[in-house]
């Protein structure tokens, strides 16, 4: 980032008598590596204007599909601690940011597709690239957010037998050692946190 704020002081010392900074020349990860009021765009480079986004949720790398090219897009702006416009498309836990929560759920909702041949449902006022209104371990979603106890336990029995949670929602909630599957770690570890037990891991941030 110094290096490109040192970039962009260079260049303004040597367009004096240029009109503009060239658009998609410089590199970003997130809108502050831009000009000010500048945005940082998918394909990792800074433009004046905001992207025309294509308003799918899951299509990071923005070409109209979702699909696992999206998932190894977000993976690599998610590892580089990125942030880049068409957030509305690709924020698909939706709080604002992206991050390992957001990697995580791309990737329920690719298999959700591949599974059910169509995008995951919305749960409980929540859903793909809506906020969710759960706490980490509450996998009942239907009865809104509240601490983790045993209907909890019971739903994540549900999902363990179907292997699909029924809404982006339920799987952030289930997936509380947070590697993107729901397995038998993450039913101990709910079953810890309803005794009020600590656990080492707790959904992904
Ligand atoms: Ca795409
Ligand atoms: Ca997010
Ligand atoms: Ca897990």
């Amino acid at each position: 980032m110094i290096r490109r704020a040192a970039a962009f002081a260079l260049l303004a010392i040597t367009l004096v008598a240029c009109p503009s900074i060239p658009e998609g020349r410089f590199e970003c990860n997130t809108p502050d590596d831009c000009p000010d009021g500048w945005f940082c765009r998918v394909d990792g480079l800074c433009y004046a204007e905001e992207a025309s986004c294509t308003h799918v949720c899951g299509d990071v790398n923005q070409d109209g599909q979702v699909d696992p090219q999206d998932f190894l897009a977000l993976q690599g702006i998610v590892s580089h601690a990125g942030q880049r416009d068409c957030l509305e498309d690709i924020d698909v836990f939706r709080d604002g940011r992206l991050s390992p929560a957001d990697v995580n759920v791309l990737q329920y909702m690719l298999g959700f597709r591949m599974k059910q041949q169509k995008p995951s449902p919305p749960c409980h006022g929540g859903g793909e690239c809506m906020a969710c209104n759960v706490v980490c371990g509450d996998v009942d979603v239907e009865r809104g957010a509240h601490p983790p106890d045993q209907q909890d336990v019971a739903a994540f029995g549900d999902v363990a037998m179907t292997g699909v949670p029924v809404c982006t929602c339920q799987f952030w909630a289930a997936d509380i050692q947070p590697d993107g599957n729901i397995a038998g770690e993450d039913g101990t570890f709910l079953q810890q946190k309803v005794n009020g037990q600590p656990v080492p891991q707790n959904c992904a941030p």
